[in-house]
């Protein structure tokens, strides 16, 4: 039974996350369309000089900082009946030794885990909780949809769309850092 609840829920965020990139893209779509109609204007040139500019540097390229840096934080907005949500980052571990992500910690909910998905032969997908997730030095891991990501359980209050929220991430072998996650 809780397996099966678990399996529910993972498919009901699995499916809120395709329609909410569909959406994005959708919007994305209806935003460039004035652009297009501008063809051969000045605008034009300075924005696709921008997008190389954008482009961002292939993993390797990425000087070694030193330190555990993290991109794109974000939390699930969920409507204010769900109790829970999953958050996601990408992780880059610049130093050189291996670096374990052993928790989160926040004022936010009841309980914070780190989850994993698994697929099974039949392809239903299923998460579990693991206890830490390791960053290999030098290397990033990314918590994304579909993938490994912080579950939370038990929201104190219902989450608002475009704020901001502290999570502490704690390591085995680094200090903890707060990051703020937007929700969306
Ligand atoms: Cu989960």
């Amino acid at each position: 039974m809780r397996s099966l609840l678990l399996i529910l829920l993972i498919s009901s965020v699995c499916i809120a996350c395709e329609r909410s990139a569909q959406e994005n893209s959708n919007s994305n779509n209806s935003a460039s369309a004035p652009v297009d109609n501008s063809a051969g204007s000045p605008n034009n040139n300075n924005s696709s000089d921008l997008a190389v500019v954008d482009e961002p540097l292939a993993e390797d390229e990425l000087p070694s900082s030193g330190t555990i840096e993290v991109d794109n934080p974000w939390i699930r907005m969920v409507p204010s009946v769900s109790p829970n949500s999953a958050a996601y980052v990408s992780i880059s571990n610049g130093t050189e030794e291996s670096v374990t992500l052993t928790g989160i910690s926040s004022q936010l909910a009841d309980r914070i885990e780190i989850h994993n998905v698994e697929v099974d032969a039949a392809g239903t997908m299923s998460m579990f909780e693991i206890d830490s997730l390791e960053i290999e030095p030098d290397s990033t891991t990314v918590l994304e949809p579909s993938g490994a990501h912080i579950m939370i359980y038990g929201l104190k209050e219902p989450l608002t769309e475009g704020e901001m929220v502290t999570m502490m991430l704690s390591f085995d072998n680094q200090p903890p850092i707060p990051v703020n996650f937007s929700v969306k």
